[in-house]
């Protein structure tokens, strides 16, 4: 299941919509206890401020705690209203309960790739972690403005590669970013000098290998128009312009792309359109594989 830009703590003027956001996290709790759901994935901004209030705090806490009662595990990245210092002091605390967080970009052996198992413990699934990646960390400002945007479209796409040659291919695997793809359309709320159009990737960046890209950041719910697989938007859950915009997207494998046997050749890439989503979640996933590069990863500090 996958669900991003909760924003908890966002205030309309001088409402408080804590009674909103309680029964938005009520719903994917119980979203994810009915489903069957075996990993919940949030794509970043769980909270709207990087110091937010208590009460944001713990009213995140208490979801992630719950859906991981519910899931078994839950992987959360920062988003760029998230503070990365606060994911890093909760991480350690939060990992026995089945909620990983993945507070900075690290090479997949040092954190950058999880993996998790089913609540039956018969599969697994790998999950490529792709934090948000301020464009002061990237872009030369002493350059070329036009240099800019390529050079950042160029991190992402090299980031997400190396991040997804690290997955175990005998698993189902997922990536998760927060980033603006070029192309997607914004549903409101997102305070725009934060996302794009400028500090854009493409559907490229997309490796074609994974069976799902779970993305966070717009906060529109939709599909990566021209990525080679399966990658959306979940969309945010606050309404703030559009009341009716779908507040969450849900995915699971409830069918899962059946194991490789152990031996068997390896096999070409998932179908365009892969895997399953929130519109047909009984779809079948198909035992496609896509291959895994043997090759060393580049190097792609950030
Ligand atoms: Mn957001």
């Amino acid at each position: 299941m996958h669900t991003a830009d909760w924003h908890v703590g966002k205030k309309l003027g001088r409402i408080d919509r804590r009674a909103e956001f309680e029964q938005v996290l009520d719903e994917l709790v119980a979203i994810a206890r009915d489903q069957r759901v075996d990993l919940v994935v949030v794509a970043g901004d769980l909270l709207d401020r990087a110091i937010a209030p208590y009460d944001a705090i713990s009213l995140v806490l208490d979801a992630l705690r719950r859906l991981a009662d519910a899931a078994g595990h839950v992987v959360a990245i920062v988003g760029n209203h998230d503070s990365a210092v606060l994911f890093e002091l909760l991480a350690p605390l939060l990992r026995d309960m089945g909620i990983l967080l993945v507070p900075r970009i690290r090479r997949p052996g040092a954190g950058g790739v999880v993996t998790v198992a089913s609540r039956d413990g018969a599969e697994a699934a790998s999950v490529a972690a792709f934090p948000f990646l301020h464009e002061a960390e990237v872009v030369d400002f002493m350059a070329e403005s036009e240099d800019w945007f390529k050079g950042y479209d160029r991190r992402v796409q090299g980031i997400c590669r190396t991040l997804c040659e690290g997955l175990d291919p005998a698993t189902v695997k997922v990536l998760t970013g927060h980033f603006f793809v070029a192309g997607a359309e914004l549903g409101g709320g997102e305070r725009r000098i934060q996302v794009g159009p400028q500090y854009a990737a493409t559907a490229q960046a997309i490796p074609p290998t994974v069976h799902y890209a779970a993305l966070g950041h717009v906060h529109r719910p939709q599909e990566i128009q021209g990525a080679a697989v399966r990658a959306r938007y979940s969309g945010s859950i606050p309404r703030s312009t559009s009341p009716s915009a779908p507040t969450a997207r849900r995915w699971s494998w409830s069918r899962r792309p059946r194991r490789p046997r152990r031996g068997s050749p390896p096999s070409s890439s998932p179908p365009a359109g892969g895997c399953c989503g929130s519109k047909a979640p009984s779809r079948s996933c198909g035992p496609e594989r896509g291959p895994v590069s043997s090759t060393a990863p580049t190097s792609t500090s950030g």
